[in-house]
């Protein structure tokens, strides 16, 4: 399979060049090639294309498409596994164009749900966070509640944030927006990401977790709004 060259993507117009790029991404996953992924994403910055929209306009949208494509028996979970590796690998690749301009001050304790498996979507909202200023603990990955509400007490956290990708995890951040409250930690604010909360709008209300975001820039924006700056 032939990859578009970087000066073939040049001649498309910009609205044409973000599906190319996708297409040409997929692909390469597809076939399990970290190689082809890389010159996809070598292509997309000598487009300008920032990081951010690496993320959020190729690796997200990829991600669910390899989801739609594994449910009708068109992905392997061999490959899914292999393309989700390259993603991951990539975003730490990426890490470096994350670096903040300036500190805001605020601290997030970041983590998935016990049990909970996907991570990438949480590793991007600790990078867009990390950019815009604010300090990030995560450990990258599912914690206890016990452990979440020791993190967010010793890191002093400002805010809460947590992933939940299957429905049957959903209880699991009601229980620990309870913990929180059980420690005298309930001041605060809990907010929460995946599936179930993007399709659900009812959910989070229900559960008392401050907002949920389809994606991390969203997340950020909705964050830096619930504080006041701080001189
Ligand atoms: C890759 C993948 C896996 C990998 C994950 C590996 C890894 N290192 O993360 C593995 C193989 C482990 C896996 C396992 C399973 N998976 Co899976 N998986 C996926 C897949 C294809 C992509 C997930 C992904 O990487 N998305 C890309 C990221 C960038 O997007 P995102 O997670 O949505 O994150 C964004 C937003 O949600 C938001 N966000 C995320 N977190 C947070 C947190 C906060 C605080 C905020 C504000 C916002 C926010 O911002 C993020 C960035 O922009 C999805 C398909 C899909 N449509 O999501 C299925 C999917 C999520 N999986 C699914 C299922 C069913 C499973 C399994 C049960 C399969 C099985 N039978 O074993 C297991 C469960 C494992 C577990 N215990 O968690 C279903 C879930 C259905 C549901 N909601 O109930 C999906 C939707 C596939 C499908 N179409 O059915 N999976």
């Amino acid at each position: 399979m032939e990859l578009t060259s970087t000066a073939g993507l040049a001649e498309l117009s910009t609205a044409e060049q973000l599906p190319a790029l996708r297409t040409h991404y997929l692909q390469a996953v597809h076939l399990g090639s970290g190689r082809a992924a890389d010159r996809v994403v070598e292509a997309a910055l000598d487009l300008n294309f920032t990081a951010n929209q690496l993320y959020l306009d190729i690796f997200q949208p990829t991600a669910y498409e390899i989801g739609r494509l594994w449910q009708r028996n068109e992905f392997t979970v061999a490959q899914e596994h292999v393309a989700t590796a390259i993603i991951e690998r990539e975003m730490r690749d990426l890490h470096g164009y994350f670096q903040p301009q300036s500190a805001c001050g605020r601290t997030l304790v970041l983590g998935c749900v016990e049990g909970e498996l996907h991570r990438v979507g949480n590793r991007m909202v600790a990078d867009f966070f990390e950019q815009a200023g604010w300090t990030v603990f995560t450990p990258d990955t599912a914690v206890s509640t016990e452990t979440f509400v020791a993190m967010a007490r010793d890191m002093n956290a400002d805010l809460i944030g947590v992933t939940a990708q299957l429905v049957s995890h959903v209880p699991l951040v009601g229980e620990l927006v309870r913990a929180l409250e059980r420690q005298g930690l309930g001041g605060i604010p809990v907010i929460a990401g995946g599936r179930p909360f993007v399709q659900h709008q009812e959910l989070h209300p229900s559960l008392d977790v401050k907002f949920c975001a389809g994606d991390a820039a969203e997340a950020v924006r909705r964050a830096n709004a619930l504080f006041p700056e701080r001189t």
